[in-house]
């Protein structure tokens, strides 16, 4: 344990923390320890004791690589002809690819509450993109998996764009992570000048890079971002290779606007956002062999999938901005039809997943937290909903996966269900209640045309029209009542469930 580990401020989990500690002593001890108040420290080296009697060593690594803003057609292994991703087609080759993998969110922040805890971003009290002028986070009550595996003894970093809050209190550190070294949130949020008019995802300063609290280098030479996250990751893993880890890699390209080393800029044929995802393939490449060297292949797990599906080239950052391919989905980054949401997503364990297989179940970002649980032979929280569910056994090729709905929100809106091969975007006559999100305080227009209504209901067939061209609802009112009523009863539990979001007096 490093003495930064050591020192690093931790939210505790008490509850689950005692009761699986409980579990592990036995009934006795956990009597005792119930009449007693043993101090936490007891409760937890028991804890720690029993991990170790079942073996540490037989607990996979996890390692999750999640680039932002990639398109589900913009990988080799995903039908792109014009981005080269050898390392990740490789990866694929030995590994798991999904076809119909989901990011919980259309758009960078609420993805990233989804992926680090199981549960809907609007569940778990991140509903929008996150300003960094702004005074809400991811709330302290939300417990994540890097708490849930710091807690049985991984060693976790974060390394990448955090976006989960730029106050103090919600940073990455302070959410189960050893440490942070990145951007706290999108590199777009540079910082304004006064003769602008104010942007509300500016900042007043400029665009930092950080260690924990410490300002490293500001403004960021972006350039230089891809390769220094990957020496930190590199380094997390040499450090750790004796002990289990979890790293968390999140990317910031290719969101706008898009930088690369010298040795990755103007190399592709198709612009800047390819040269990005070469060098983000490049990343994974660096990772992938250092775990081989490392003899660590067969005890990792290795996850790549992206936080929503591309954005659109544009004007506002000139040559720095060119847009990815959602592969003949319809829509992108921004909206809950398949090419907003839909990602590619593989997963490598060697000697565990079958090489080369393939997934087409519905399955998203919500199971990575409790996948990860039960690999580790840890417990999920069992004081709140979890949305995601382990896909470990298909994983493993124990079992198949059985069907489940999976729900498109865009924000604190459902927009749309999605059960086996049929997707319904429900009637929307309403607008939802108007968001304290930075974003809409400044942008009134914006609000009404990301909670667009819908005056009739759309269903597609995914398998036969994945690009939702065939309005479908006509043919099948039978489908279109069912997926409408799953769709209006989850909603309704899951908005009298949501955790409200957290403010700070002061950012
Ligand atoms: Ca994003």
């Amino acid at each position: 344990m490093s003495p930064a580990r050591a020192t690093r401020p931790r939210k505790r989990l008490w509850r689950d923390v005692s009761e699986r500690a409980l579990d592990r002593c036995g009934r006795t001890l956990g009597r005792a320890v119930r009449s007693a108040f043993v101090p936490l420290a007891v409760i937890l080296a028991c804890s720690h004791f029993a991990s170790s009697a079942t073996g540490a060593e037989e607990r996979p690594n996890f390692v999750v690589i999640f680039a932002d803003d990639l398109g589900y057609g913009d990988l080799g292994v995903y039908g792109s002809e014009r981005i080269r991703t050898p390392h990740l087609d490789k990866m694929a080759a030995e590994g798991m690819r999904f076809t119909d993998f989901y990011a919980a969110a259309p758009f960078c922040s609420p993805s990233r509450a989804a992926i680090l805890t199981g549960r809907y971003p609007v569940r778990a009290g991140v509903p929008y993109v996150l300003f960094p002028t702004e005074s809400t986070g991811l709330p302290q009550a939300e417990i994540t998996v890097a708490e849930l595996l710091s807690e049985a003894g991984y060693a976790t970093a974060a390394i990448g764009k955090w976006h989960l809050g730029w106050p103090k209190p919600f940073r990455a550190h302070r959410h189960g992570f050893d440490f942070f070294f990145g951007l706290p949130y999108s590199n777009d949020m540079l910082k304004w000048e006064p003769v602008e008019i104010r942007r509300a995802q500016h900042a007043f300063w400029e665009l930092p890079l950080m260690e924990d609290d410490t300002v490293v280098e500001a403004p960021v030479n972006q350039h230089t971002l891809t390769k220094r996250y990957t020496e930190r990751a590199v380094s997390f893993i040499r450090e750790n290779r004796d002990r289990p880890f979890f790293l968390y890699f999140p990317h910031t390209f290719p969101h706008n606007p898009q930088y690369a080393s010298e040795e990755f800029e103007g190399r592709s044929p198709h612009g800047l956002y390819s040269d990005t995802v070469e060098e983000v393939d490049w990343s994974v490449g660096v990772l992938l062999d250092t775990l081989g060297e490392l003899g660590l292949d067969e005890q990792t797990l290795v996850v790549f999938t992206s936080d929503n599906g591309p954005t659109r080239g544009g004007t506002r950052w000139g040559k720095r901005s060119s847009g990815g391919t959602a592969g003949g989905l319809r829509g992108r980054k921004g909206n809950t039809y398949e090419g907003g949401m839909r990602v590619p997503a593989i997963f490598r364990w060697q000697g565990k997943i079958g090489a080369g297989t393939l997934a087409r179940d519905a399955t998203s970002i919500l199971d990575l937290m409790p996948t990860f649980a039960e690999l580790s032979g840890e417990e999920m929280p069992r004081d709140r909903v979890i949305d995601g569910r382990s896909i470990a056994d298909l994983l493993l090729g124990k079992a198949e996966l059985a069907e489940a709905p999976f729900f498109y929100y865009f924000g604190v809106q459902l927009q749309a269900v999605r059960v086996g091969r049929w997707k319904l975007h429900i009637r929307r006559t309403e607008l939802p209640p108007h968001s304290a999100s930075l974003w809409y305080l400044q942008n009134d227009d914006l609000f009404t045309r990301h909670h667009r209504l819908q005056p009739e209901p759309e269903l597609y067939d995914l398998d036969a029209d994945r690009g939702e061209t065939q309005n479908a609802a006509a043919d099948h009112p039978d489908v279109v009542e069912r997926l409408d009523t799953l769709a209006r009863q989850f909603d309704h539990d899951l908005q009298r469930d949501k955790r409200p979001q957290v403010f700070l007096d002061s950012p």
